[in-house]
């Protein structure tokens, strides 16, 4: 491309690919350094697990959040620490990140620790299911965390009572569901949305359009390009961020949820991602047959670490030779060694690990506890 300007001019006036919106253009350097780190933390979560399970220390499907990271982190940074979310499958480090800007070893975190976390992916006594199930179906009402089911789109319905309650008590509490885009073609998800819209309640539906639900495209879940159209058959706003893009998504998600708490109900925002691997481990290899080479490629092409550490740089709140440090980016689990995340954020995550491989697995007697209720 041509350009009358020399090399030296445009190192004296770095030009932003991307321009801070209303409420990411308040974020100062700390936050932006805060926000990598915690993209390297939802990474090494993903990573630490697959090869903790390759080694043989953890049994059970995992469900990769590889390349969907900056739509967990950018979302979650702009909440109050009160307010409520409903992760699923594809969100499992939003669990122990909710309100992670308040501290990671804060003791009043309105979060669940990574400690709760990893012990309930290990299935061991001190989860919060005490082994019960694994992965996904935890919740913890006292940190405002919406326990989350199988059933996909199930947790929208629950999100509208719990906002509704809040609201009849004199709170101002938003709750954000995630959901990915295949869930969206739900009946529960229409019934809910329009309760939501009927009733002017603050829930906010992030759907993160990742391509693919499970082995179905998104061509054949939805007839429009943009899921965030679904918006327009409740009467609701529905905005579009860019996925790889955790200041997009702060943007998108910050307008909704201030829409949301001023009381003009609900909306949608689609985070336009890809899904870097498989439904969950046990369908990689399948994965890689029924979707083409090209598209994986292209898809896992903007990681978001490597997009955000671009944008601090241009921004200046990154220098480039920071920007060489720790490179996770681009890698597979099999590729990526410690070395390539922060030391904290490998500390802070090994804690949890630690702490649910030495805890103890429930004994064989609790199996039949707690259905009904117990002594009768
Ligand atoms: C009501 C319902 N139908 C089917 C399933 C099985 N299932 C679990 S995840 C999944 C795919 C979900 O795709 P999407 O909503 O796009 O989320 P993604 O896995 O891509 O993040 C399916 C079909 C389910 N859990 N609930
Ligand atoms: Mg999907």
């Amino acid at each position: 491309m041509a350009s009358t300007a020399t090399e030296s001019d445009q190192k004296k006036k770095p030009r932003p690919t991307y321009t801070p919106g209303p409420y990411s253009a308040k974020l100062t350097p700390e936050d932006h350094r805060e926000l990598l780190l915690q993209l390297y933390l939802a990474r090494y979560f993903d990573v630490r697990l697959i090869k903790e399970k390759k080694r043989g220390r953890l049994r059970g499907t995992l469900y990769s959040s590889h390349n969907q990271e900056a739509i967990i982190v950018g979302s979650l940074f702009g909440l109050k620490p009160e307010d409520w979310i409903s992760p699923i499958h594809r969100d499992m480090p939003a669990f122990f990140m909710k309100d992670l800007r308040s501290g990671w070893r804060n003791p009043d975190r309105m979060g669940m620790t990574v400690q709760e976390v990893c012990a309930q992916v290990w299935g061991r006594a001190t989860s919060p299911g005490r082994a019960r199930d694994n992965w996904s179906h935890i919740g913890s009402k006292a940190k405002h965390i919406i326990h989350s089911t199988s059933m996909l789109a199930g947790t929208i319905p629950a999100a509208c009572g719990v906002v509704y309650a809040d609201r009849m008590n004199g709170g101002d509490a938003v709750c954000l569901t995630f959901n990915g885009e295949g869930s969206t073609a739900q009946g529960v998800f229409h019934e809910a949305i329009n309760f939501a819209a009927v009733h002017k309640l603050p829930v906010v539906t992030v759907i993160e359009n990742n391509q693919w639900a499970y082995g179905t495209p998104a061509e054949l879940e939805y007839s429009l390009e943009d899921f965030a159209r679904r918006a327009d058959g409740y009467g609701i706003p529905g905005l579009i961020a860019d996925g790889q893009n955790v200041f997009d998504v702060y943007d998108k998600i910050s307008e909704a949820v201030e829409w949301a708490r001023a009381g003009k109900g609900p909306s949608i925002v689609e985070c336009k991602t890809f899904r870097a691997y498989g439904h969950g481990d046990h369908d990689d290899d399948r994965a890689a047959k029924y979707r083409p080479a090209d598209e994986v490629e292209e898809g896992r092409s903007r990681d978001p670490i490597a997009v955000m550490k671009k944008l601090m740089v241009e921004f200046g709140t990154l220098k480039p030779d920071e920007a060489k440090e720790f490179m996770a980016e681009g890698k597979g689990a099999s590729e990526v060694t410690n070395d390539d995340f922060p030391p904290q954020v490998v500390d802070y995550l090994s804690e949890g690990v630690e702490f649910a491989v030495n805890s103890p697995e429930p004994a064989a007697e609790e199996g039949g506890m707690w259905v009904f209720k117990e002594g009768h």
